[in-house]
């Protein structure tokens, strides 16, 4: 697999136009991209593997060397391979249509490039959501030097596995259930709250539009260490000491890692040492690495362990031999406490994924409007004196603890050796960015603007550029940019860290920096797989011309990956009715046709057509079929309508229209999981016709009617018995009331 050439061959190579230069040596890898039936989870599924596995075999270099990579895809897709966290010549970065052409299906791509750095990296499709489905793999780079004192050296890979096509999980995510949830065990139901005492929390959450804290939206029914769930090292010896490289290529999930036995140092973050220090309970975000040394016991093997962040699974690997030295257990984060406590601190949450003028940016106002009030914070820690009552005091301590929940995420343990500032007199150019998602249409965004709406950010060479990321979701988001590495400012000051993922904890502010020292088109985006599908990317440009070689891979491709239409439908199939729901959405536009027939012969039917001009309000217009009389489908009437949805504080959906009869009408809707696995649901409408088109009298010549009106109201209860299939159960004034199921698709 791995040729080491010699000069001779080298010169060889030169002469047959070779471009390297002579004095470095030459590391050459073959890597073969295929669709494979892949076990990692108790059941046959495609995956992709890479040289037939996964994750992709370790390609080691040496500082210094020349790195030759040819990638080959024997896929029926295009695909891409990312280099993450190299310094390296912008054609090769690997984002397709950005920076590097895709590698289209039986094609072979050539990656070139000079080592100018070490460390433990990876490396990663990045085409559309391959990357859950196995492409990914280890980047190891030996420096010229060897500062760090140990025996070997063992590169643990971690992952997220899941059974369904990557495709149809970001599909099933777009139209919100809470199948996820309810299968991690991670559901946060209405008795549970009620019974937690925390009614008020829940209230203040849903005011504000948010369902509850989430930590992760996808289940997986297997988190790996290099490929499984479990591993055993055996062959290290007592005494040894044994370098982890330790890289997250998870889709989506970030892990806490724990160690057995004596606290391990940690000598590196995203590739580059820092100051070593014992840590043992250490976060790991998507896309980062780490390395610590460990020591091998005299008796017993160390328990590697990473915890899922939500506490829905871990993976495990063991070093060693003999009795188990079991790492600390990472208790299941406890998801009402965390929506009471952030309930009491004094912030706005639900800031909008879509703005309504998407050209006109305005980071500053946005974090004003919205997340942590943090200058109110300061004044009353202004105004401390002696008039302030225990009470007071009380309720300030507790809003300040509230802060401190997100604490344990900083990065302050990681120092770097020497200091990472810039020069004192180097222009600085400053950017805020609001990290912004909407859950229930798992939109994300940033400052409300996702990658379709938005321009290139420019980056000057020369220059300082310092983003200042208010993160004002309630997910982590680990935000990655390629091809610098940033500074991380922390308490360690002019010795701050540098990173190439920096993860931000929900409704928390970082602050990074970088020197502009590069050129072309860079991506910077949330490394969550599927947010960065969801739109939360910005294309950062020093705005020189574009690689020819790019010629007729136009940018526009990879921006539309991000505005997709996903199409869903949903049957039911019960005694009193049936009815079909489908819906086809991008970001702003949205089709829905819905069809209900009662065994009673009534029935409705109704296509519309919605744009999104932000999250929670929409215009529709459409067509609407009804049956005209009660009980027979004789007369059936189709009539135009037009009008506004609204998603309201506590989480209604609202309806108002008009149809071409000018009859006004309004609906509402609501939805609440009031015990594990079980949504309560109701619907009620209402119709004025005041006559304002037809003359209301003519089938009633005697009477003297001003207006007629027509209420339309159903209720009922929805079981979760899988993914796709719920019981459910209704009343509805017009079909009567029934059970039946519920068939997702
Ligand atoms: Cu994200």
């Amino acid at each position: 697999m791995k040729f080491k050439f010699t000069f001779l061959t080298l010169a060889l190579l030169a002469l047959a136009g070779f471009t390297a230069s002579a004095q470095t040596d030459t590391t050459t890898y073959r890597l073969v991209l295929k669709q494979e039936l892949v076990n990692k989870a108790g059941k046959n599924v495609m995956g992709m593997t890479i040289n037939g596995q996964i994750p992709g075999p370790t390609l080691r270099f040496n500082e210094g060397d020349y790195a030759v990579i040819y990638v080959k895809n024997e896929m029926d897709e295009e695909t891409s391979i990312h280099w993450h966290g190299l310094l390296l010549p912008n054609f090769y970065d690997g984002v397709p249509y950005l920076n590097t052409p895709p590698i289209m299906p039986g094609e072979t791509q050539k990656y070139e490039y000079p080592i100018r750095q070490s460390g433990t990296y990876w490396y990663h499709s990045h085409t559309m959501l391959q990357e859950q489905s196995g492409v990914y793999g280890s980047f190891v780079i030996e420096p010229e030097e060897n500062t760090l004192d140990y025996d070997k050296d063992l590169v643990m890979v971690l992952s997220d596995w899941t059974n369904e096509k990557p495709h149809s999980v970001l599909r099933f995510l777009k139209r919100g259930t809470e199948w996820y949830t309810i299968k991690k065990g991670t559901a946060t139901p209405l008795n549970q709250v009620i019974a937690r005492g925390a009614l008020g929390a829940q209230l203040n959450f849903w005011k504000q539009r948010m369902e509850g804290a989430d930590i992760a939206d996808i289940y997986y029914p297997a988190f790996l260490v290099n490929g499984s769930s479990s591993q055993e090292y055996p062959d290290f010896n007592p005494g040894e000491k044994v370098r982890l490289r330790i890289i997250n290529g998870a889709a989506s999930t970030s892990f806490w890692m724990t160690f057995g036995g004596e606290s391990p140092t940690l000598v590196s973050a995203d590739g580059l040492d820092v100051v070593p220090v014992a840590h043992n309970k250490t976060f790991i975000a998507i896309a980062e690495t780490y390395d610590f040394i460990v020591t091998i016991p005299q008796n017993g093997k160390i328990e590697f362990r990473a915890t899922a962040l939500d506490g829905s699974g871990t993976a495990s690997a063991f070093l060693g031999s003999g009795e188990v030295l079991p790492a600390p257990v990472v208790p299941k984060p406890d998801k009402i406490a965390m929506m009471q406590q952030m309930a009491r601190m004094d912030m706005r949450m639900g800031a909008p994924a879509l703005k309504f003028r998407p050209k006109k940016d305005e980071p500053e106002k946005m974090m004003e409007n919205w997340g942590m009030k943090m200058d109110k914070e300061m004044e009353m820690e202004g105004m401390d004196g002696m008039g302030q009552s225990k009470m007071e005091k009380d309720s300030k301590m507790e809003k300040m603890s509230g802060m401190d929940m997100y604490s344990e995420y900083n990065y302050d343990y990681l120092k770097s050796p020497e200091k990472t500032t810039y020069p004192k007199d180097t222009p600085v150019k400053e950017i805020l960015l609001n990290l912004t998602g909407n859950m229930q249409r798992y939109i994300w965004s940033m400052n409300g603007i996702p990658l379709s709406e938005t321009d290139k950010i420019k980056i000057k060479e020369s220059e300082v550029t310092r983003i200042t990321l208010n993160n004002l979701t309630m997910m982590h988001h680990p935000m990655h940019l390629h091809g610098h590495f940033f500074r991380v400012i922390n308490e360690n000051g002019e010795y701050s860290p540098l990173k190439h993922t920096v993860n931000v904890p929900p409704m928390q502010q970082v602050t990074i920096e970088f020197y502009g020292d590069e050129y072309g088109d860079w991506f910077f985006h949330c490394h969550i797989l599927y947010h960065l599908m969801g739109g939360m990317d910005r294309v950062f440009s020093y705005d020189t011309p574009r690689d020819p070689r790019l010629k007729g891979y136009p940018v526009s491709k990879l921006i539309h990956e991000t505005n997709l239409y996903y199409t869903w439908g949903l049957a039911d199939v019960a005694s009193h009715l049936t009815e079909i729901n489908l819906v086809s959405s991008n970001i702003r536009n949205q089709f829905n046709l819905n069809a209900e027939y009662g065994w009673n012969k009534n029935m409705e039917a109704e296509l519309t057509y919605e744009r999104y001009l932000y999250d929670y309000f929409r215009v529709f217009a459409g067509v609407n079929v009804e049956n005209e009389q009660e009980n027979s489908l004789d007369e059936i009437s189709p009539t135009a309508v037009a009008g506004i949805r609204f998603f309201t504080p506590y989480m209604f959906n609202l309806d108002v229209r008009i149809d071409n009869e000018l009859r006004p009408q309004i609906g509402i809707a609501r939805e609440i999981m009031i015990f594990p696995r079980t949504l309560v649901f109701g619907v009620f409408e209402y119709q004025a016709d005041f006559g304002w088109v037809n003359d209301l009298n003519e089938e009633n010549p005697a009477g003297n009617i001003n207006y007629k009106e027509e209420i339309t109201w159903s209720a009922g209860l929805e079981y979760f018995l899988s993914k796709n299939i719920s019981l459910m159960g209704s009343y509805d004034n017009r079909f009567g009331a029934g059970g039946g199921l519920s068939i997702r698709f």
